[in-house]
C-alpha cells in the first residue's frame, strides 16, 4: 500500500429539504386548513478517528464526500426524512484545515474521536406550522437551507508515543518488530523502510505505540533523503530512541553517527530535543560491538546508554522497563492534557450567516443595491411567491430600517433600492 500523509477534499453536508403549501380537503372537514409539512434536515459531515487506518491512502481518489439531502414536506402534514450523516473515518493523528485560511479546524487525537465538521441545512417549514389564531390559512413555506460546506486539508501527523530514530541499517526496524506486533520491512541495505510503521507494545498493563521511520541522514532536515517529511511523524511522540548501530560495517565511527542524528534533530525542531531521548548502542553482538560502545560511552560521559541486539532480542527488556516507568509518572498528566485537546475541538464551526454589515451602494443617481448576509440567508429561506411570505421577508430583514439607512445616506422618496433581486421604492 502507498503511503500518502496529505490530502485534499470538498466536505458538503446535507441540504435541509423544503417546506410544502398544502391544504385540507376531506368532506368531513369542511374548514379544510393549513396542511403542508415541513422539509427533512440535511445530514451532517462527521469526521470519526479510527486506530485501524493509519495512512490517508483511501483518500487518494476521492475528491468530495457529501451527506444526504433531507426530503422536502408532503401533504397531509407529512414530515420530509432527515437526510442520512456521512462517517468519514481518518487515522488517528489527523490533522484537518480549512484550505481557505490554513486553519486548523480539528485534531484528530483518539480513535472514535467525533467531530461535525459540516452541519445538514434545517428544513423548512411547511404552511401547518404557521397556523395560528391570526392567521388560520396562511400561505407562508419556507425553503431548507443550505448544508454548510468546506474545502480542508487533511494531513497525518502520527500521535505515536515512542519515535524510533536513526541512521538507514541500525536496526529501527528489526527492533520494532521484535517488541510489537509491527511488520516493518528489514533489510541489510540502507532506506529498507520508505514510510512509518506503527506497532503496539505492551508491558505490564499498559500499551505503548512505536513508530518506526525511515533511516535519516545528513541534511534530512533540509530535505535530503527519505527522512524529511516523515520527521514530523515523530513531533509529537512523548519519546525518541535513537538507536545507533555498534556494528563496524554501518559505521566508520558511532561518534559521528550519533552526532549525525542528532544534529539532524536539532535543525529540524530545536524542541525535539526536549523528548526524553534514549539513547541505544545495537548489534553488541557483533565482533566490534563492545569496542565501539566504549567510545560513544566516553563521548557521551554521563548520558545513559542502552546496549541491545535488536536481532537476538538481547538486553532489550531494560530498555522498556525504563520507557514504561517514565511512561507512568506521566500518564496521567498525558491523558488529561490529550482530553483536553479533544474537547477543545467540539464547538461545532458555523459559519455566522445572519451576522455581518449591511452594504449600502449607490448604483446610479436615483438607485440603490443593498446587501448583507442576513438578507441572502433569509432570501433563500423564503422564496417570494405567496403575500404571506412576502409580508415575511419583509419583516425579517428589517424593511423598516433598510429605508432609513437609505435617507441617511441620501436616498429621497422615489428613490428605487434592490435587495437580491427585488425592487423597492423608497417611500
Ligand atoms: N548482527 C545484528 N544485525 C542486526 C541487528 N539489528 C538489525 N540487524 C541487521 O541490520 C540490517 C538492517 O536492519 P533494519 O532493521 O532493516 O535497519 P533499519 O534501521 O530499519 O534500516 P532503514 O529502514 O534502512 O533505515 C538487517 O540486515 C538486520 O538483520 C543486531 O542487533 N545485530
Ligand atoms: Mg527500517
Amino acid at each position: 500500500m502507498k503511503f500518502v500523509d496529505k490530502c485534499i477534499l470538498e466536505l458538503k453536508a446535507g441540504d435541509g429539504g423544503n417546506g410544502v403549501i398544502s391544504w385540507r380537503k376531506e368532506a368531513h372537514y369542511p374548514e379544510g386548513g393549513p396542511w403542508g409539512g415541513d422539509g427533512g434536515r440535511g445530514g451532517d459531515v462527521i469526521i470519526i478517528g479510527d486506530h485501524n487506518i493509519n495512512t490517508l491512502f483511501d483518500f487518494r481518489y476521492i475528491k468530495k464526500i457529501s451527506a444526504e439531502n433531507g426530503e422536502n414536506g408532503g401533504s397531509k402534514l407529512c414530515h420530509g426524512a432527515d437526510g442520512n450523516d456521512v462517517f468519514v473515518k481518518v487515522p488517528v493523528g489527523t490533522i484537518i484545515k480549512n484550505t481557505k485560511d490554513n486553519s486548523i479546524i480539528v485534531d484528530i487525537l483518539k480513535t472514535n474521536q467525533q467531530y461535525t465538521i459540516c452541519k445538514g441545512g434545517r428544513g423548512g417549514h411547511g404552511n401547518a406550522f404557521f397556523k395560528s389564531s391570526y392567521n388560520k390559512a396562511p400561505t407562508l413555506f419556507e425553503n431548507g437551507d443550505k448544508g454548510q460546506q468546506l474545502k480542508v486539508e487533511l494531513e497525518l501527523k502520527y500521535i505515536a508515543d515512542v519515535g524510533l530514530v536513526g541512521l538507514p541499517n541500525a536496526g529501527k526496524s528489526t527492533f520494532i518488530n521484535q517488541i510489537s506486533n509491527a511488520k516493518s520491512k528489514i533489510g541489510n541495505y540502507q532506506f529498507t523502510t520508505l514510510f512509518p510503521v506503527l506497532g503496539v507494545v505492551q508491558y505490564d498493563n499498559n500499551n505503548l505505540i512505536f513508530a518506526d521511520i525511515p533511516g535519516l541522514i545528513e541534511g534530512a532536515s533540509h530535505g535530503v533523503g527519505l527522512g524529511f517529511e516523515f520527521l514530523k511523524h515523530i513531533e509529537r511522540c512523548h519519546f525518541l530512541i535513537h538507536i545507533i548501530s555498534m556494528d563496524d560495517i554501518d559505521n566508520n565511527d558511532v561518534i559521528s553517527a550519533y552526532e549525525t542524528i542528532n544534529n539532524e534533530l536539532v535543525k529540524y525542531k530545536h524542541e525535539l530535543l526536549n523528548k526524553c531521548i534514549y539513547i541505544v548502542a545495537n548489534k553488541m553482538d557483533t565482533e566490534n560491538g563492545e569496542k565501539n560502545f566504549e567510545k560513544l560511552k566516553r563521548h557521551l560521559k554521563n548520558k545513559k546508554l542502552y546496549k541491545i541486539s535488536a536481532l537476538n532480542g538481547q538486553n532489550i527488556d531494560d530498555l522498556l522497563k525504563d520507557i514504561f516507568e517514565e511512561y507512568s509518572k506521566y500518564k496521567n498528566e498525558w491523558e488529561i492534557e490529550k482530553e483536553n485537546n479533544v474537547n477543545s475541538y467540539k464547538l461545532i464551526k458555523v459559519e455566522k450567516e445572519l451576522d455581518g454589515k449591511i452594504t449600502i451602494v449607490r448604483v446610479d443617481d436615483k438607485l440603490w443595491k443593498v446587501t448583507s448576509p442576513k438578507i441572502h440567508y433569509w432570501y433563500n429561506r423564503i422564496p417570494q411567491t405567496t403575500d404571506d411570505n412576502v409580508v415575511r421577508f419583509n419583516q425579517k430583514i428589517q424593511l423598516d430600517e433598510i429605508e432609513k439607512k437609505l435617507k441617511e445616506f441620501g436616498a429621497i422618496k422615489g428613490d428605487i433600492f434592490i435587495i437580491e433581486d427585488i425592487e423597492y421604492i423608497v417611500d
